[in-house]
């Protein structure tokens, strides 16, 4: 499809490209940093380029180094993978004047969707619901006052530039909103480089449920139903499940439709993830759209039989859909574990070398990672080691393979948060299903 495609990116997800385009049938070139030499995307990809010394700023967020490598390589396509520069529109951009395929969606929707504003407009034109907000920017105390007597309180400010969290304010009441909007104005110039924020309603203990989509260049949609990604700490998920508890056969559909909508309202082609706030009564709002493909991509493939990063880089070479909707199948349950370098105790990142390795596997058990026994973990990048995915006909079997596998799984020379999550997996409140976005804060 593509003669050779280079791969921006490093880890776990590197390696998952690398098979993928292996199985297509086609040439792949990794890029590394001097740091990454005997990784292990390095090693498995048919050729591999340094790009520059170990921090990301000079390798992998590298533009003009990464640009060098697609030309020396004559790589067709780029895939960025997650994180780096995954959802840089700029970047896109360079690869679209390049002429090598950037395999996502083009560089106006990237930035159509990475701009909360814009993004939100987008999703009540579509008709997808979104929780009461100032409909604009706001760039005045005085007009932040108007518009919270209309959403009233509690509400939050985000920054437009914001995700993932960053720059948000919670503010309770009328008297703190003034000094809250001139915090989060300071907050999102210094870490987005634009002050631009927007009030919204807050929304009190809701989950985070999210949906996957493959769309087509021919204007075909599929949803391939949610994942529920409650369980997180400070807007980094650690565990994520295919199907959620709490999502019944009616509320995915809706959830399915609204996604399917939104993506056709906007001419979205590639596979993309909605992010929505579910509520106790079941409604659901739009909160963004993640224009990458996801860490937790594993459980959807899980439980629908679809290779996602497959069918990412066919629809990157215009291939059609590969089933109409009705056709999608879920079956099982699959709960995904990320496994982190790092104390399970206060969460400080642990790098160092692996001195013993044991991964677990069986029947239903899937590890993806780049790790091997004697690999030294960087502290340059992200503690993420490892996915450890697990599939069952029941959810209940699922915790109960997870448990096992978490116990069979062994590292030593680092510490990893296996603990956290075996202690998860024996949680009343987990087991039962009972979990929103606040469920680790309980614990600390
Ligand atoms: C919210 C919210 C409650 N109400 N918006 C956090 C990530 C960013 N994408 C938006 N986030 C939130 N937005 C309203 N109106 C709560 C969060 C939130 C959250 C959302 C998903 C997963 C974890 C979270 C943790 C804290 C806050």
């Amino acid at each position: 499809m593509f003669n050779k495609i280079l791969i921006a990116n490093r880890g776990e997800i590197a390696v998952r490209i690398i098979r993928a385009c292996k199985e297509l049938g086609e040439r792949t070139v990794a890029v590394f940093s001097e740091e990454d030499r005997d990784a292990l995307h390095t090693r498995l990809a048919d050729g591999a380029l340094c790009i520059g010394p170990a921090n990301s700023a000079d390798s992998y967020l590298n533009v003009s180094s990464i640009i060098s490598a697609v030309e020396i390589a004559d790589a067709g396509a780029l895939h960025p993978g997650y994180g780096f520069l995954s959802e840089n529109a700029a970047f896109a951009e360079v690869c679209e004047n390049s002429g090598v395929k950037f395999i996502g969606p083009t560089s106006q929707i990237i930035r159509l969707m990475g701009n909360k504003v814009s993004a939100k407009k987008e999703a009540e034109r579509a008709g997808v619901p979104v929780l009461p907000w100032s409909e604009k920017p706001i760039e005045d105390e005085k007009e932040a006052l108007e518009v919270s007597k209309k959403i009233g309180f509690p509400l939050i400010i985000k920054a437009s530039s914001g995700g993932g969290g960053r720059g948000m304010k919670l503010v309770h009441t009328q008297a703190a909103l003034a000094s809250s909007f001139h915090l989060a104005r300071r907050e999102a110039l210094s870490i987005f480089g634009d002050a631009e924020v927007f009030l919204e309603k807050y929304c009190i203990k809701p989950r985070h449920i999210e949906i996957q989509i493959l769309a087509d260049e021919h204007g075909n949609v599929i949803h391939l139903g949610e994942r529920e990604c409650s369980i997180q700490r400070r807007h980094q998920k650690i565990l994520e499940e295919a199907p959620s508890l709490f999502v019944d056969p009616k509320l995915r559909e809706k959830m399915g439709d609204a996604s399917v909508k939104l993506c056709k309202a906007i001419g979205y082609v590639g596979v993309g993830t909605i992010e929505y706030l579910v509520d106790e009564d079941k409604k659901f709002y739009f909160m963004e759209m993640n224009t990458r493909v996801q860490v937790e991509h594993p459980v959807t493939e899980e439980v629908t039989g679809i290779d996602i990063l497959k069918e990412q880089i066919k629809l990157a070479a215009g291939h059609k859909v590969l089933m109409k909707q009705k056709e999608v199948r879920f079956k099982g349950h699959s709960i995904e574990c990320r496994i982190n370098a790092e104390d399970p105790n206060t969460y400080v990142p642990s790098p160092g070398k692996i001195t013993e390795l044991y991964v677990p596997g069986g029947p239903g058990v899937r590890v993806d990672t780049a790790i091997y026994c004697n690999y030294k973990v960087p502290p340059h990048y992200d503690p993420m080691i490892a996915k450890l995915i697990v599939y069952a006909e029941t959810r209940r079997d699922a915790i109960k393979k997870m448990t096992s596998a978490l116990e069979e799984f062994h590292i030593e020379g680092i510490k990893t948060n296996i603990p956290l999550h075996l202690k998860i997996m024996k949680d009343h409140d987990y087991i039962a299903g009972d979990v929103t976005i606040d469920f680790l804060s309980r614990w600390s």
